[in-house]
């Protein structure tokens, strides 16, 4: 058996979560959350590490949250079937795997204590509801509890202590530590101690029926599930698309983009795997580094943004500037302005920003190019800047698979209050905020050709479950929310 951990998982990605320091007999219990993968997981390898280490069992515990944030049947879907393969390939390696229900911050203590686990780990997640989760099940525990960062590829509290004005101030940091962590991971090895007390596999399809949750947008047709999934789709970007990046990516015309953000959101796939095979791909090395940009750079930045900035989901985390601009022009004329619903419906006088919702209403996520055109003529439309980030931020998580996330906060608050980026010319209702139009997306693809994708795509995947169409109109099942 061997005398010190397994492989070491860096220091630098371990935080303790309780004061908790001496080692308690009884299994280690990871309690999975954010990376829902028994590959490329940092904090599993560590789990794993402290078991070997104490000659114990490693537990796998997944708290399945009811109402999380507004998700639908369309997000819990997605995970669900992703969590299905990740406990068969947990239990392929003799590393057993809970699902537990309710309020995490109950059941995962609770659990913890019935099973007499010695240590507790669990993956590190800067979204408000994940820190009170964490603060919660660490106060209750008596034995020690760690977190670690398996999300990121250098971890978010030691690529920076502060918030970070923008890609440019934290991409020097991350090019620094990245020879440091952008590293081969460790395989997880098949665990010698089994956990006598072992359930069984969980029921999913129960599960997933007797979900609570709303069903009134329904799952997103033309993308599978799970970690397998997300590899394949991986490789199929690399070997075929990432020679386009970046022009063919800004082309909401074409499929240039890599697909991969609902697998990174929920943890399917490791970011750091999608670096490293990209960075053995055959491809231009400006578009492997334009790739790179995104997957490490702009990705990175969100979670340090939810990370120190309490108010990132509110106009408080915008940038002192962009409030005082949005303030000096908060009375001018709206030329235009819908309603909540009206936008939902994808009913605007502009064809394009109608096409996008369409898009993300059906298929479950908007071209990155058009997200930032949708917000911002969110911005334009509705009465008020706080208005406005709500209303993008509402429809992203409901309709987006990879809502919920870091990322989706961070784009919110770039487009409508200025976060990461600078003062531009002043104008009309922006102010200084940056502007984008439709002459502008003309000038840059074939606006038709986009429209007319959109159509197709929704002829040639028909959603799932219920929708109502109306002449050829994708308008959300109405119910009640
Ligand atoms: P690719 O271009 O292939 O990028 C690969 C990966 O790089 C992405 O999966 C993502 O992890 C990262 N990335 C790319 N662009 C960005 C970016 N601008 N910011 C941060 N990371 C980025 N992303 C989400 O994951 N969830 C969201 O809810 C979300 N909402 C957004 C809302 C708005 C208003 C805006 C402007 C952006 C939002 N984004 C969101 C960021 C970005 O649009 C998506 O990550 C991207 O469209 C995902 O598609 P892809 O993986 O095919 O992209
Ligand atoms: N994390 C959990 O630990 N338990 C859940 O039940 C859960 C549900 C869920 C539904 C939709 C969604 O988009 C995310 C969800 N998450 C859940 C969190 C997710 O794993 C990510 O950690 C964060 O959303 C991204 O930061």
């Amino acid at each position: 058996m061997p005398k010190t951990p397994s492989p070491p998982v860096r220091p630098e990605r371990i935080r303790p979560l309780n004061g908790c320091r001496d080692a308690a007999p009884g299994p280690v219990m990871y309690w999975m959350s954010r990376d829902q993968r028994a590959t490329d997981n940092w904090a599993l390898l560590h789990a794993q590490g402290e078991a070997l280490f104490r000659g114990v069992p490693l537990v796998t515990v997944f708290c399945l949250a009811p109402l999380f944030l507004g998700a639908t049947l369309r997000q819990y879907g997605f995970m669900l079937r992703g969590l299905a393969e990740t406990e068969q390939a947990l239990r392929d390696m003799a590393i057993s795997f809970v699902l537990l229900r309710g309020d995490p911050g109950c059941e995962v203590p609770a659990f913890a204590r019935r099973i007499g686990a010695g240590l507790v780990v669990t993956d590190f997640d800067p979204l408000r509801i994940k820190t009170g989760w964490r603060t919660q099940v660490a106060a209750a525990l008596r034995v020690p509890a760690v977190e670690v960062d398996a999300h990121n590829i250098v971890p978010a509290w030691h690529a920076s202590p502060k918030q970070e004005y923008g890609a440019y101030t934290l991409r020097p940091k991350l090019r620094k530590l990245l020879p440091d962590f952008l590293t081969p991971i460790p395989a997880l090895r098949r665990h010698p101690h089994v956990w006598p007390h072992d359930p069984g596999p969980a029921d999913w399809v129960t599960v997933q029926q007797s979900l609570r949750v709303d069903r009134s947008v329904s799952e997103a047709p033309g993308i599978t599930p799970g970690p397998t999934a997300a590899l394949r789709v991986l490789r199929h970007f690399l070997g075929h698309k990432l020679g386009g990046y970046p022009d063919a990516s800004r082309n909401p015309a074409v499929d240039g983009l890599s697909n991969l953000s609902p697998y990174l959101h929920f943890g399917q796939i490791s970011a750091q795997r999608v670096a490293l095979e990209t960075n053995a791909a055959a491809a231009a090395p400006a578009a492997r580094a334009a790739f790179l940009e995104e997957l490490i750079v702009r990705r990175e930045l969100a979670d340090n943004f939810c990370l120190y900035n309490p108010h990132y989901d509110t106009s408080h985390g915008f940038p002192a500037w962009a409030r005082q601009t949005l303030s000096d022009h908060a009375h001018d004329a709206r030329p235009y302005t819908y309603s909540r619903d009206r936008l939902e419906a994808g009913e605007t006088h502009d064809d394009l920003w109608n096409a996008a919702q369409q898009e993300m209403v059906h298929s479950g996520k908007m071209h990155s190019y058009l997200r930032m055109y949708w917000a911002k003529k969110i911005l334009e439309w509705t009465g008020s800047p706080d208005e406005a980030l709500q209303t993008v931020i509402d429809m992203n998580d409901r309709y987006e698979i990879d809502g919920r996330d870091p990322n989706g906060y961070a784009g919110a608050a770039w487009s409508v209050g200025g976060v990461h980026d600078r003062a531009w010319g002043e104008r009309p209702i922006f102010g200084k905020i940056r502007y984008m139009n439709y002459n502008g997306c003309k000038s840059k693809f074939d606006i038709s050709a986009y429209i007319r994708r959109v159509r197709e795509d929704q002829t040639l995947t028909p959603a799932v479950g219920r929708e109502n169409r109306k002449g050829g109109q994708l308008t959300p099942t109405k119910e009640p929310r």
